[in-house]
C-alpha cells in the first residue's frame, strides 16, 4: 500500500492544516497581553511574536483560536501517524548515514518527527491536567512548537516538488473507484517508500484513506462538542471538561472554589471589592455593586484548554468601575483574586478590555447569583479574553490612568 501517492495525500491534508494550528498556537500567545508578564515563557529572547492589542471583537474570537488549536490538533492525529507509517520504512533505513546530506536530513526527521510528537502528547498531557512531566508545559510547548515550526518548513521546502510529483500520479477520483481487487502497488519509486516486492493488498487505497479520515471524523465527534456546544456537546465524550449539561445551571468550572481555597469567610458579609486608581481609594461591598447601573451580555468562557461555553452575565460595566476612581482613560487594569496561590489569581487587562461596553465584573450568570465555583462574589468576564484572565472571586482592581 506504502507509495509516494499515499504519502503525499496525507502530506497534502497536513501542509494545509497544520498551519492553521501553528498559527492560533502562537496567536493565543499574544492573546494572553505577553507585555504584562503573563504570557509563558515570559521572556522569548529572538523568538519574540510582534504583539498586538488583541480585540475584544468579535467576542467569539478567542474561542474560535482556541477551539481550532486544540481541535484541529487532535482531529489532525490520525493523520499524523498515518503520515509516518506510510514513512516508516525510510524512518528505520540502515545504515542510517551515507553522505552528508543524509545526515542532516535526518536530522531534520528527528526535529520533525520528534517535534510534532512532543506537542501532541504535552498537549494532551495538559488538557488532562496530567503533569506527568518536570517541565513547565507553557514553556515547553512553546519552544516544542518553533522547533516543530523550523523542521516543518525546511521539510516542506524540500519536499514540495516531489509532493506536486506523486500527487500528479495518479488521480483521486480513479482511487476512490478502485476497489481492493483492483487496487495495485505504486511503480517503484527512489525514495523506495514502494516494498519491493509488495504482497497482494488487503485493502484498498481508498479503503485506507477512509479509516484515516473515519479516525478523524470519529475524534472530530468525539471532541468537537466542547467548543461548538449544543446538542454536540452530550457527544462530545472525549472532552476533558464534560459531566457538565451546559446549561445556565450546569456549565464547566474550571478550578473549584475549593481547589482555589476560597473559605466562607473569604466571601461573606465581610467582602467588599477594593478600587484605586493611583492614590485613590473606594471599597465597594455587593449591596453597593448591585446598586449601581447593571448591564447584561451573552458572553463564552474559552479556555485555552479549547473547551467554551456561552453564558448570560450581569453586572457593572468595568468602565463605570474605573470612572468611580476617577480612571477615565484606564492604559491597564490589574485584577486580584482572594485566593492566595496559584497562577491563575490575577490578571492585568489592556484599556480596550476595560473600556469594551460588555466587559464586566460580574455578579449573575444567567439571571441568579453567580455560584460559589462560578466565582461569586464576583469575577471578571470580557469580551474574547482568554478564559484564564477572567477572574473569580476578584478582591480588587487597580486601574492605572493614563
Ligand atoms: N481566581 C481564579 N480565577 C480563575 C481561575 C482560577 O483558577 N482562579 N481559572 C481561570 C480559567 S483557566 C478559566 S478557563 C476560567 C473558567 O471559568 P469557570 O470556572 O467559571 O468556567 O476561569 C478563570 N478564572
Ligand atoms: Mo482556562
Amino acid at each position: 500500500m506504502r507509495g509516494p501517492w499515499l504519502t503525499a495525500m496525507f502530506g497534502s491534508v497536513l501542509l494545509v492544516t497544520l498551519p492553521v494550528v501553528i498559527v492560533t498556537g502562537l496567536v493565543s500567545y499574544v492573546a494572553y497581553a505577553p507585555w504584562f508578564g503573563q504570557a509563558y515563557p515570559a521572556h522569548t529572547g529572538w523568538l519574540h511574536l510582534p504583539y498586538f492589542t488583541w480585540p475584544t471583537r468579535p467576542a467569539w474570537l478567542y474561542r474560535l483560536n482556541q477551539g481550532l488549536h486544540v481541535g484541529l490538533g487532535l482531529v489532525l492525529v490520525p493523520v499524523v501517524l498515518a503520515k509516518l507509517w506510510s514513512v516508516a520504512p525510510r524512518l528505520w533505513a540502515w545504515p542510517p548515514a551515507r553522505s552528508l546530506a543524509q545526515v542532516l536530513e535526518r536530522l531534520s526527521l528527528l526535529l520533525l518527527v520528534g517535534g510534532i510528537l512532543f506537542e501532541i502528547v504535552t498537549g494532551v498531557l495538559d488538557i488532562q491536567y496530567w503533569y506527568a512531566f518536570p517541565f513547565d508545559f507553557y514553556t515547553a510547548h512553546y519552544y516544542g512548537g518553533w522547533v516543530f515550526t523550523g523542521a516543518f518548513l525546511a521539510h516542506v521546502t524540500i519536499k514540495l516538488p516531489r509532493l506536486v510529483r506523486a500527487l500528479r500520479s495518479r488521480s483521486l477520483r480513479g482511487e476512490l473507484r478502485t476497489s481492493r481487487t483492483g487496487t495495485r502497488p505504486e511503480p517503484a519509486d527512489p525514495d523506495a517508500l514502494v516494498a519491493a516486492d509488495p504482497a497482494p493488498a488487503t485493502l484498498s487505497r481508498r479503503g485506507v484513506l477512509a479509516v484515516v479520515g473515519g479516525g478523524s471524523t470519529l475524534i472530530a465527534v468525539l471532541i468537537g462538542g466542547q467548543s461548538i456546544g449544543g446538542p454536540a456537546r452530550r457527544v462530545a465524550l472525549l472532552a476533558p471538561r464534560g459531566g457538565y449539561r451546559d446549561t445556565a445551571d450546569d456549565f464547566p468550572v474550571n478550578h473549584t472554589a475549593a481547589a482555589a481555597a476560597i473559605t466562607p469567610a473569604d466571601i461573606g458579609a465581610g467582602w467588599h471589592l477594593t478600587l484605586t486608581n493611583g492614590g485613590q481609594v473606594i471599597r465597594l461591598d455587593r449591596t453597593q455593586l448591585l446598586a449601581m447601573p447593571q448591564h447584561t451580555a451573552a458572553l463564552p468562557i474559552a479556555c485555552v484548554e479549547g473547551w467554551s461555553t456561552m453564558q448570560t452575565w450581569t453586572g457593572v460595566r468595568l468602565r463605570d468601575l474605573a470612572a468611580l476612581v476617577g480612571a477615565g482613560h484606564p492604559s491597564a487594569a490589574h485584577v486580584r483574586s482572594l485566593q492566595r496561590s496559584g497562577a491563575f489569581n490575577q490578571a492585568t487587562l489592556q484599556p480596550n478590555q476595560v473600556r469594551d461596553p460588555d466587559a464586566l465584573l460580574a455578579l449573575k450568570a444567567n439571571g441568579t447569583d453567580l455560584s460559589l465555583d462560578h466565582g461569586y462574589p464576583a469575577r471578571v468576564i470580557v469580551p474574547a479574553l482568554p478564559g484564564v484572565h477572567n477572574t473569580k472571586w476578584v478582591r480588587s482592581i487597580e486601574f492605572r490612568d493614563s
